[in-house]
């Protein structure tokens, strides 16, 4: 008897057991659902990516001498020749501006291999850089290692060069043999970008890829390697611009993985924006899980250039995005449970501009003085039903609180040794064990009542909220709505001047 009901006690546990996705059954409950749901975590590959905040892509190819955003598979690569390349010099300032992986764009949509590719004639080896012995590719990826930051290949599925193009085995075959050059011989591969866009081949015809065959090879040769885009690990956020959603959703029902949804809402010219049907408001609200099969965790990259477009251009040097932008762009990406993807392209000389690199200090600088002053660092945390409240404010992430008996709803005093003056509020969900928050508010203490100052949706792995700057000792925070119970690593309350 007793055994019945320790194993019924112990049921839900053994039902959900915590995965990057779930099933959900015809015969599961609303309640059912939620809690199926809260349980969805990141694999081990996907939480290392989240915990990156900042990665950056750096476009360079054949266009970077044509000075085109999209080449046609028919241009001259002899042209390609820069003429003082160092690949250290683009890692460096990658890495000095905060950035923790890089992504090369291997192979852009004009077919144009950094790589000598033994597939192809269309590559760096009959180009006059390096007396055709160079190899970009591999140049980025010493930097990185030698920098000890990751490092990532985009391969545009698209391939305007290819003859084989159109040609379902062929092709596929030739992308697969690409693809394991690229896996093997240049050591850890963090990062596997598939474009979204996808148009005819030389011969008029459009190309069907075999995606699970190029998934299944990259999880043979690299399996820490995460997928994106047009892969099952990282979604495109739905836009180009720097700009998440307000609420981000890293589970969502498996509907968002769709690769045909991915390459209609992606361009398939390069006079067309994306159309951004991927930029619904809302993709994993109760709504939209309780109508779902199966939910997946697949967290939001949000890419967007440091200049208009994506490779160099000269007559862009004055429109590089400036240190504020940059802020912004953060706020927008990494503080809506997004990872920035931001591209600094190289220049015809094989470096990062000037203009680029002081925008980058000057941003690092500005988000440094913001950051590294945690107002609540010494404050005393409290809440009624909290457990571990101190461990909110212990510059931990791995250490978290949660309330006792599940409950899906908190208050978290913080009262703070001083008055202090801020304008940024910071949270951060322990997503190792799932995103749960759906909705909270937060208050400041003044002449004896509590003022509310900001408010927001989802938390995820970190949501930044700006408001008007408040001088308060105390401040409070509201759970109002959870799936399940709330389990916050961090909250910080910062302020920044100007
Ligand atoms: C798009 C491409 O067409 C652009 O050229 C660029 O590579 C961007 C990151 O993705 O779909
Ligand atoms: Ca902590």
């Amino acid at each position: 008897m007793k055994g019945i009901v320790l194993s019924i006690l112990f049921l839900p546990a053994l039902l959900y057991p915590q995965k990057n996705y779930v099933e959900i059954l015809p015969t599961d409950t609303e309640a059912d659902i939620i809690e199926k749901a809260a349980n969805v975590v990141p694999s081990p590959r996907q939480l290392r990516w989240q915990q990156l905040e900042m990665t950056a892509f750096f476009h360079f190819g054949i266009n970077t001498f044509t000075n085109k955003e999209w080449g046609n598979g028919k241009e001259d690569i002899t042209l390609f020749n820069p003429t003082s390349l160092d690949a250290k010099q683009w890692v460096q300032i990658a890495k000095e501006a905060g950035f923790k992986q890089i992504i090369l764009t291997a192979k852009h949509h004009d077919g144009f291999c950094l790589w000598p590719s033994k597939y192809t004639d269309h590559t760096i080896k009959n180009t006059p850089y390096k007396n055709g012995n160079g190899d970009v590719v591999k140049e980025v990826a010493e930097a990185c290692k030698s920098y000890a930051i990751g490092f990532g290949i985009y391969l545009s599925p698209w391939d305007m060069n290819s003859a084989l193009y159109g040609d379902y085995e062929k092709y596929n075959r030739f992308f697969i043999n690409q693809l394991t050059e690229l896996l093997t011989n240049y050591g850890k591969i963090d990062e596997v970008w598939f474009d979204g866009a996808n148009g005819e081949g030389p011969n008029g015809k459009k190309q069907e890829y075999n995606f699970n065959a190029w998934y299944q090879t990259i999880r043979d040769l690299q399996p820490s390697a995460t997928i994106a885009v047009m892969g099952p690990d990282i979604r495109w956020v739905g836009t180009e611009t720097g700009v998440g959603r307000e609420t981000e959703w890293s589970v969502v029902p498996v509907e968002a993985q769709s690769q045909e949804a991915i390459a209609n809402n992606s361009q398939s010219d390069v006079a067309f924006s994306p159309k951004g049907d991927m930029m619904g408001n809302d993709l994993g609200s109760r709504d939209k899980i309780l109508k779902a099969e199966k939910l997946v965790w697949y967290p939001a990259e949000t890419d967007v250039s440091i200049r208009p477009g994506w490779f160099y251009h000269p007559e862009e040097d004055n429109k590089v995005k400036s240190a504020d932008d940059l802020m912004n762009i953060y706020f927008s990406s990494v503080g809506r449970n997004g990872v920035l993807l931001l591209n600094i392209p190289p220049n015809k000389q094989g470096l990062i501009s000037d203009s680029d690199a002081k925008s980058l200090r000057e941003w690092k600088i500005k988000h440094d003085a913001v950051f590294s002053h945690n107002l609540l660092k010494n404050a005393t945390a409290s809440s009624v039903n909290g457990i571990n409240t101190s461990s909110l404010i212990d510059g931990n992430f791995d250490t978290y609180f949660t309330t006792i008996n599940k409950s899906p709803t908190t208050t978290i005093e913080f009262a703070l040794n001083q008055n202090s003056t801020f304008n940024i509020l910071m949270i951060q969900e322990n997503i190792a064990k799932g995103q749960r928050v759906e909705k909270f508010y937060a208050e400041y203490f003044e002449n004896g009542s509590w003022i509310k100052f900001t408010e927001g949706t989802t938390v995820g792995f970190k949501r930044l909220l700006r408001f008007d700057t408040i001088s308060a000792d105390k401040i409070r925070i509201h759970i109002e709505s959870s799936r399940l119970n709330p389990m916050l690593s961090e909250v910080g309350l910062f302020y920044q001047t100007q």
